[in-house]
């Protein structure tokens, strides 16, 4: 069986989760913590990672292409090689240009540290330029590349919570507040499998900051 390795309160976990959940693809979770990955499936550490019948692979971008290409049933890509292309850059947009950026940010947003003047400065300057940028490729129309639920969505509902979340708490400013976000939101949050993983989000997170504060 499938083994989804990592942990409910990551994003990038989630993203996959909610593709596996969508797609009706058969998985087992194996909790992995940063710190206790599996250096031979993840070699940078990192969660999420698969461990399959074939193999091991990490980086949650190849992961969904992989999902998608072995279990075609319940499309997250459309079979139009532009539309899907156009479906692939938005993913890339929330993971490269908008989480990565504002990941800078949460160790002060979210887990209790500091982050430099000059980070957050460096960092708004170009979280402006690159919301301005996804806003324009964005349709929120219901679903983030269009019509249909697609892997852009898997990576929109995880991410922008945070990036929302962040910006408010360092900057005092929702960089989202212009997008349709907190609908879109709304509206994903609606879907049982959504539901789902938000409840496991919410209890890892506890176990999470349990053992942080048993550690430290
Ligand atoms: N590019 C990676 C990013 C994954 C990532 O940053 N995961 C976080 C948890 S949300 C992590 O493992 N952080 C620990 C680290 O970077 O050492 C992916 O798409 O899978």
């Amino acid at each position: 069986m499938l083994k989804l390795c990592g942990f409910a309160a990551s994003n990038y976990h989630n993203k996959v989760k909610l593709a596996l959940l969508e797609k009706g693809v058969p998985f087992e979770e194996e909790i992995a913590w940063v710190g206790e990955t599996d250096p031979a499936a993840s070699p940078l550490g990192k969660v999420p990672y698969f461990k399959t019948e074939d193999g091991a692979m990490c980086e949650s971008a190849v992961m969904l292409e992989y999902i998608e290409q072995k279990y075609p049933q319940n499309p997250l890509l459309p079979a139009d090689p532009f539309a899907a292309a156009k479906v692939r850059e938005l993913a890339l947009f929330l993971d490269l240009h908008l989480e990565l950026v504002a990941r800078n940010l949460y160790p002060e947003a979210y887990f209790g540290g500091k982050v430099s003047d000059s980070v957050k400065e460096k960092v708004g300057a170009q979280l402006e330029k690159n919301v301005a940028a996804f806003a324009k490729l964005a349709k929120f129309s219901p679903f983030v590349a269009g019509d249909r639920l697609t892997l852009a969505d898997c990576a929109a509902v995880t991410h922008l919570p945070l990036v929302s979340g962040a910006t408010k708490l360092i900057y005092g400013k929702d960089f989202l507040a212009e997008l349709p976000a907190r609908e879109y939101l709304k509206m994903m949050g609606e879907r049982p499998h959504m539901q789902t993983i938000n409840a496991d989000r919410k209890a890892n997170m506890e176990l999470m900051m349990a053992r942080m504060k048993a550690k430290s």
